[in-house]
Order: structure tokens, then sequence, then C-alpha cells
């Protein structure tokens, strides 16, 4: 049932400032809502395009400790960057504000105010480590200590690296501060959690029910969730750097960034709108889509709107485009790690460029799996789409134009049935470009923008004006105001995707107006209208430049590996009789579940060649059950059996941690029978 709506509010997820913006940023989630919000805006319908940094968060604390400045001044420093950034690649927010602002304050205040009121949040005391040296309380990674079950010296406080298992930070043994490096004491404290729990059945009828129409990543996702069954979430935290929280006996603490980013959505709305706000977030004729990246689901789609919902007054998501990574030259892309293309770098280095990025990032959008961004793949799709099929068409459409007609536009002296068809031809990319458009399909979108250029320069190659201009002149000028139609077609379709070039080209074919509902017509240039100078739309991209590219990312990786060893050293020699003891095996795994309650682990059950053998594994967050299910794995075979999560794991599944902390299972290149030693 098609549901019928006045306007569309778009948001895109809040970058924390705490570092540039990336390739990956643009291509998983501002470049698909910008596409999206100036196609909305194409067709003139009703929207406004919502964006803002997040300026919350421990990691920007410690960001700031590590510098010796204040969170504001970090905050300060990548919210302009990071503002600029968008600026310059025609993201086309109608705002981009901040979460430190005053209204952001005042609103995500009011809001937990009344949460708090209607008596929504269960108020919990727990005791949690605390720092003295740093004066603040520590969670999660930023507590080191030995972890009980491996004894590994570096276990983190939600999980131990070695032995996989995901642990609190009460679990570890003599615990110590990662930020100061200072011993950690045990405090009492209490916070307020938004009990997902009791919002279960509602989430589990909206979205599995009501929005099977969500992208199969997104409703996968939540489906998994709602599986493993919600938890309460703490929405508070003991912290110097937020918005404190608005209750009495709460000195010292702040709301959970994740608790007030979301609302900052509501307060750029307010500062744009002060007046009619409302409209936009609590009339039911309003649609609401998140354009966000894979790894902030939860909180779009199960967070938020519970939170929305518990207050009473507001609308929720009619849609969360949500897409997959983009990864580079093959390696996920890393901040602290500095695997990444910084769009204030790419700018420096291809100045102008804009489109041709937005132009790949959209081929290759990560939209239903993860993608690589490869250098040469960049160069090919420039110089062989972009300059070869695109620029290649327009150019010569000008050119000849120019040079036949002295820019001005013939008139037609009637078509052919060749001509016919190709009209025939690009007016139904439209409709097609519309299908694609409103299911968030902008990849396949962009290829039918192509595909109109493609059949101009098609159409231009089998007419040869050139050689017709030698007999036939009328002809040339109807082939031409064929080619000139296409062109200001061109300049419409490509509007969301290349904003910059279809700007461009407007400007050479001296049209002021861009209007969806004009595209596929053939009479959108009227004859006598005089062209301006022809100019290239784009230029080929050298080899040079690419390889400068390629050899700045493999110093990187050089580096990268070079502070791996020096971060791991290679541990002191060991007696070959002590390796001996080791006793590693193959298994073929026969089944593999997520372990309820626990997000990290998985439990297989493996041939080990006897028989069957129980092993859990942390390693939930880097594979899918099934994703593992008759692969072989390697394992430790003499280790004592151990309990975790109340299963008793009977040996410990290997891995290869990668510099970023993701985990790779370690299997034989050949299969080999279950129960094979490993030496
Ligand atoms: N800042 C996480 C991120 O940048 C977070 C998004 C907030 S959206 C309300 O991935
Ligand atoms: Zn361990």
């Amino acid at each position: 049932m098609e549901k019928k709506f006045k306007r569309t509010l778009v948001t895109s997820a809040l970058p924390y400032a705490n570092g540039p913006v990336h390739i990956g940023h643009l291509a998983g989630v501002y470049v698909p809502a910008d596409i999206y919000v100036r196609y909305l805006r194409l067709k003139k319908e009703d929207v406004i395009f919502i964006g803002g940094s997040d300026e919350h968060g421990v990691p920007i604390t410690i960001l700031a400790r590590k510098e010796g400045v204040s969170p504001q001044d970090i905050v300060d420093r990548y919210h302009s960057l990071i503002k600029k950034s968008f600026e310059d690649f025609g993201i086309s927010f109608d705002i981009y504000s901040r979460t430190t602002s005053k209204i952001h304050a005042e609103t995500a205040s009011a809001f937990f105010k009344t949460l708090y009121d209607k008596g929504v949040f269960v108020e919990k005391e727990t005791e949690q480590y605390y720092d003295e040296e740093a004066g603040q309380f520590l969670a999660d990674r930023y507590i080191v200590g030995e972890c009980p079950h491996c004894h590994n010296p570096r276990a983190y406080g939600d999980q131990c690296e070695v032995c996989g298992t995901s642990l609190s930070e009460l679990d570890l043994i003599n615990p110590r501060s990662t930020i100061s490096g200072g011993k950690l004491v045990l405090k009492k404290t209490k916070h307020w959690y938004l009990p997902l729990d009791k919002y279960q059945q509602w989430l589990s009828e909206w979205i599995l029910d009501g929005h099977k129409e969500w992208r199969p990543n997104v409703y996968g996702q939540c489906k998994s969730w709602l599986d493993m069954g919600l938890q309460p979430r703490a929405v508070s935290r003991d912290l110097d750097w937020g918005i404190p929280v608005p209750v009495e006996g709460a000195e010292g603490k702040v709301l959970y960034v994740w608790f007030d980013a979301p609302i900052g959505y509501i307060s750029n709305t307010k500062e744009l709108m002060p007046d009619s706000w409302e409209k936009w977030w609590k009339d039911p004729e309003t649609r609401l889509v998140h354009f966000i990246g894979k790894d902030n689901i939860v909180f779009h789609c199960i967070v938020f709107p519970t939170m929305l919902k518990a207050e009473g007054s507001y609308i929720l998501p009619d849609n969360v485009p949500a897409n997959e990574f983009l990864n580079l030259e093959g390696d996920k892309i890393s901040t602290s790690k500095n695997w990444a293309v910084w769009l204030h770098e790419y700018l420096a280095d291809f100045p102008g460029k804009q489109d041709v990025l937005r132009y790949v990032l959209t081929a290759n959008a990560p939209e239903t799996k993860d993608n690589d961004f490869t250098w040469k793949d960049f160069q090919a799709r420039n110089n062989n789409e972009l300059v070869a099929v695109y620029g290649n068409f327009i150019n010569r459409t000008m050119v000849l134009t120019h040079k036949y007609f002295d820019g001005v536009v013939p008139e037609s002296a009637g078509l052919t049935d060749y001509d016919r068809k190709t009209l025939e031809e690009f007016s139904a990319v439209k409709g097609e470009m519309e299908r694609l458009l409103d299911v968030f399909k902008f990849r396949d979108a962009q290829k039918e923008a192509m595909n109109l250029a493609r059949i101009g320069n098609k159409y231009l190659a089998d007419m040869e004006p050139w050689k017709l201009a030698k007999t036939d002149m009328q002809r040339v000028a109807t082939v031409m105001n064929v080619c000139l139609q296409i062109a200001a077609n061109l300049s419409i379709a490509f509007e969301p995707f290349l904003p910059f070039s279809a700007k461009k080209l407007r400007d050479m074919l001296n049209m002021d107006f861009c209007d969806w509902s004009l595209l596929g017509h053939a009479d959108i240039l009227a004859a006598g209208h005089k062209l301006n100078a022809a100019e290239l739309l784009f230029e080929k991209i050298d080899d040079e430049p690419i390889e400068r590219q390629m050899k700045r990312l493999e110093d990187i990786k050089k580096a990268n590996a070079e502070a791996n060893y020096r971060a791991n050293p290679v541990k002191k020699d060991i007696e070959f009789d002590d390796f001996l003891k080791l006793d590693i095996r193959v298994g073929t795994v026969l089944e593999c579940v997520k372990v309820p309650k626990a997000d990290k682990l998985l439990q297989f059950t493996i041939d080990d060649g006897l028989g069957k053998r129980t092993i859990v594994s942390g390693i939930a967050k880097h594979y899918k059950p099934e994703e593992l299910v008759g692969k072989q794995v390697c394992f430790i075979a003499n280790l004592p059996p151990r309990k975790l999560k109340g299963i008793v794991s009977e040996g410990m599944i290997l891995s290869a941690e990668d510099y970023d902390g993701s985990l790779s299972v370690i299997t034989p290149l050949r299969n080999v029978k279950p129960g094979s030693e490993v030496k």
C-alpha cells in the first residue's frame, strides 16, 4: 500500500568532529543522500536536507587530551574542515550545524526530560572503573588488563583479542587506564537506561511486518538484533563533555552521545525553520528518510525510533537506506591507520574534479555489499566513461554546432525513422531513472544517465554529420538539433549525480533552467537559441597523478606494518619443545550459531575427526555464522575446557588479527581430513 506523503525530510548521519571526512563517508552516506535530495528538488517536491557534526563522545575528549587542547578546540577545527569538504563536493544541505549549538543542548535536554517525566527510563546503580589520574569514568576499550581466561596481559575491557572472549571490564585482572596508564578504582554510579526490551514487541511489528521494503541488509540486521533479544541501554555517561543530564542528582553526568546525536537532526531542523519545524517532525504526511552507513543501523532503526515512539509526538523513519562499506585498494578504510583518501587532500591533488569522484563513488556504491575503490578504476572510469562517452559527445555536439551553425540551434528539417527511434529510446530513460531513484538504487540510476550519453554518442557516430556536411546541410541541421536536445537532456539527467559538470553543460548550452519534467523531451532547446562557447566537460587523467596516489598508499602501508611490529613486537624466543606442546588441529565446521545475549560470540560445532567438539569464539563481529558452516578451521585442541556464557568451550579457534583489529579465521589452503595436525 503506497502511502501519500506531502514532504520529505532527509537526514544524513552526523559525522564525528574528530577527524576529516574521506571517500568512505562520501560514498556511503553523503553522495547518495545528495543525489536523492537533488532529484526530489528537481521534481519540485517539498524536501529539506539536514546535516551537521556530531561533537560529543569519549573519542573527542581523548583526542583533546592527547593534543593538550580542549574538546571544543577539536570540534571547532574538524567541524569547519568537514563543513568545507561537504560544500566543496556540492553536498547540498539546507543546514549543516553542530551538536554543540545552544539550540541542540536545549532540544536534547528537553527530550530527555520528557522521557524522564513520563517514567520511560529505568534507573540503575552499577560499579564502574574510575581513572583517578584522568579524573573520569572509563569503560570498554579504554581499559586494559589481564584476561582471566588466557592471561593475555593486554586484554581490552570489552574483549580479549587473544582468546576472543567477550569481557566486561570488571572481569579484567589488574585493570589499567589506556588514557593515563594509571590505576583504576571502582566507584558506584547511577545511570538512566532506555528499556529497549519493553519495546521489542512493538519494534518487531513496526519493522519486521511493517517495513519489509527496507533494504535486505538493513532489514536483516534489525531482524538479527530483534532475534537476539533487546536489552536496556544506558543513555547517560559519567563524563565532563556533553549535554548535562537535566535532572537532580546528575552532577557530572552527560547524555550518552548516541542519545543526543540523533536528536541533532531535530535541533538542526529547528535552527533552520524555527517556526515550522514541527510540521517536518510531527505531521504524519512528512516522510522521514535517514541516510547512514551500516554501522549505524541499530541506532537509527531501533534506538532512535524507540526514543521517538516513547516521546510520543514524533513521526518515525519511513526508510533507512544504509550502505555497506567502501574499501580502499582492498583494505578497510581506517582513520587511525591513515588508510583513506581524505576529501580535502583529494581536492588539492585533483582541483575541480569533484564530479569525477562523485561519479566513481556512485558507480561503485556499496549499496548491496562492501565495494572497493581503486585508483586504477578511478582513472579508467574517468577516461573511458566520463571523457570518452559523456564528454566526447558533448564536445563534438558543441564544436559541430559552432562550426556549421555559428553556435545557434539549427531548425530540424524533419525526422527520419532512425532519428525517431533515437528520441524514443531516450524518452524512456526518465521513467527508468525514476523507478530506480525512488528505491534508492543510485548506482543503476546513474548508469541510465550514462546510457543517455551512449545513445547520443552512437547517434552521432552513425549519422556522421561531418560527412553529410559536404552534401546535405538540411540533414546536418536535423542531426545537430537532435544532438543538442540530447545534450540538454543530459544536463538534467546528470544534475543529481554530477551537479558541477551539469551546470557547466547548461552554461555552455545557455540554459538557465533545469526541470526534471523536461527530461525525455526533444524540444528543450528552441531553434535559433544561441549557445555559449564550447569547453571541455572532463579531461583525461594521465598515469602520473594516479601513480603518485598509489605510491602514497604504498608508503602508508609500509609505515603501518612497521607500527604494527612496534606495537606488537615479536615475542621473546621459546624452546622448540614449548612449541611442540601446542596441539593445533584442523576441524570442519558442522554448525555455527550466535550465542544469545553475547554480541561477540559464536558457538561452533566442529567435526574434529573423532566426533563433535564445541568451541565458542569471539568473532561474531567479523563473520555471519552461515559464512563459516562447511569451512575448515584451525583450533588448539589441548586447552582445558572452559565455560563461556554457560557453554563449555573445548578449544580455541585461531584467527589472524589485522591492524585494524578485524579478525580473519585461519583455514588450510586445501581441504584436509578433520583432525589433521597443524605443524
Ligand atoms: N557520529 C557515528 C558515525 O559517524 C555517528 C553518527 C551519528 S548520526 C546521529 O559513524
Ligand atoms: Zn584471553
